[in-house]
């Protein structure tokens, strides 16, 4: 075999052998960089002699020009292996399970709170909501509360550094007796001087405070509160209205509603109202779900109407107590603790 037949075999197995682009570029200095096999042939031929320069220089070139291809040949093997390489390591496995967030849910008071308005709804009540922060007149005074009472103790409700014009400090509200008020006085003014008021009938759900922490008190609460007042609402129109909620919030017609007297100072008279089931889990037990009672005319009063033409009933409830019951949780702690196995349960 001829040397140049030679050079280009030995260029070919050095270009295989390159397993890198930049090993491939070391290979090619070698034979056709600036002191590369190929080019000190090139400078050979200065020592030749005319005649065998001109054919001498065509093989050469010939040889430079089959290294060349074999070069460019092993550049673009080199390069689509890299590439593939490359595409393999960043491959990606489009059927592997996403980590997206899976569907939401209600939380289970929620779920409560939305069966107790359409349940009122469906019996004229309108639904209200408003401020957690209130004064001590909307939360306590309006309500009928003397000034004493042990629930305006710093060791039964929260107060935030704020006073109201009368210097007494604004509280995180200890039920949703203010919204009522509110609600009732708002009513109250837009009739006023009228001859005839259209009824009140309202509902107040939401957020509650007071200073209280185990296993069947959390210190946010629930509550909602009915009012219903008008120029002839009676004991009666309680009992009936609570007995229909009552029915249709357990979804049976199996239940006694007993009215225990009792005691609070914005009803006169007032009463617990305890529910028993005729089946279930629960058969047969008392249970307490809500405090209720006719207005007091002091109430009546602070809602800006005139407790001889008006009068009425209100109570008050717990959904997160109501929620325990429906679904026979045994902890209230857990609604806010926001662990999603126990909440995912409800959804
Ligand atoms: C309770 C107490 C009760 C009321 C709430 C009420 C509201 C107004 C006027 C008069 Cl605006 N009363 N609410 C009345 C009686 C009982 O419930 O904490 N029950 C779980």
């Amino acid at each position: 075999m001829s040397a140049l037949l030679e050079l280009i075999e030995e260029a070919r197995s050095a270009f295989a052998g390159a397993a890198t682009p930049a090993q491939l570029e070391d290979a090619k200095a070698r034979f056709l960089g600036k002191s590369g096999r190929v080019t000190e042939l090139m400078k050979g031929l200065a020592a030749l002699p005319v005649e065998e320069k001109k054919s001498r220089g065509a093989e050469i070139n010939q040889a430079k020009q089959q290294i060349e291809s074999l070069l460019s040949g092993r550049r673009t093997q080199l390069a689509e292996a890299e590439l593939e390489a490359q595409l393999k390591a960043e491959a990606l496995d489009v059927t592997l399970p996403g980590r997206a967030r899976g569907p939401g849910g209600l939380h289970p008071v929620t779920r409560t709170i939305e069966r107790i308005e359409a349940i009122f709804a469906s019996m004229g009540f309108d639904v209200a909501d408003g401020p957690e922060i209130e004064s001590d007149w909307m939360n306590f005074t309006a309500l009928n509360n003397p000034a004493n009472h042990p629930a305006r103790s710093m060791q039964d409700t929260f107060y935030v550094d704020l006073k109201d014009a009368d210097g007494m400090p604004y509280c995180l509200r200890t039920h949703t007796s203010p919204m009522q008020v509110r609600y009732a006085r708002a009513h109250a003014a837009q009739h006023a001087g009228a001859e005839d008021m259209p009824e009140i009938r309202v509902i107040a759900p939401g957020r509650t405070y007071r200073v209280d922490s185990d296993a069947t008190h959390s210190p946010m609460f629930h509550q909602c509160e009915g009012l219903w007042i008008g120029e002839a609402v009676s004991f009666r129109d309680l009992k009936s209205v609570f007995t229909e909620f009552c029915k249709r919030f357990f979804e049976t017609d199996q239940l006694e509603l007993r009215f225990r007297p009792s005691y609070f100072p914005f009803t006169e008279p007032s009463a617990e109202i305890d529910i028993a089931f005729a089946d279930g889990p629960l058969k047969g037990r008392w249970l307490e779900v809500a405090g209720s009672g006719q207005v007091h005319p002091t109430v009546v009063r602070n809602f800006g109407l005139d407790p001889e033409k008006y009068i009425g009933f209100a109570f008050g409830m717990g959904p997160d107590r109501l929620t325990m019951l429906r679904y026979g949780v045994n902890d209230l702690r857990q609604f806010f603790e926001g662990d999603l196995r126990f909440l995912a349960q409800f959804n």
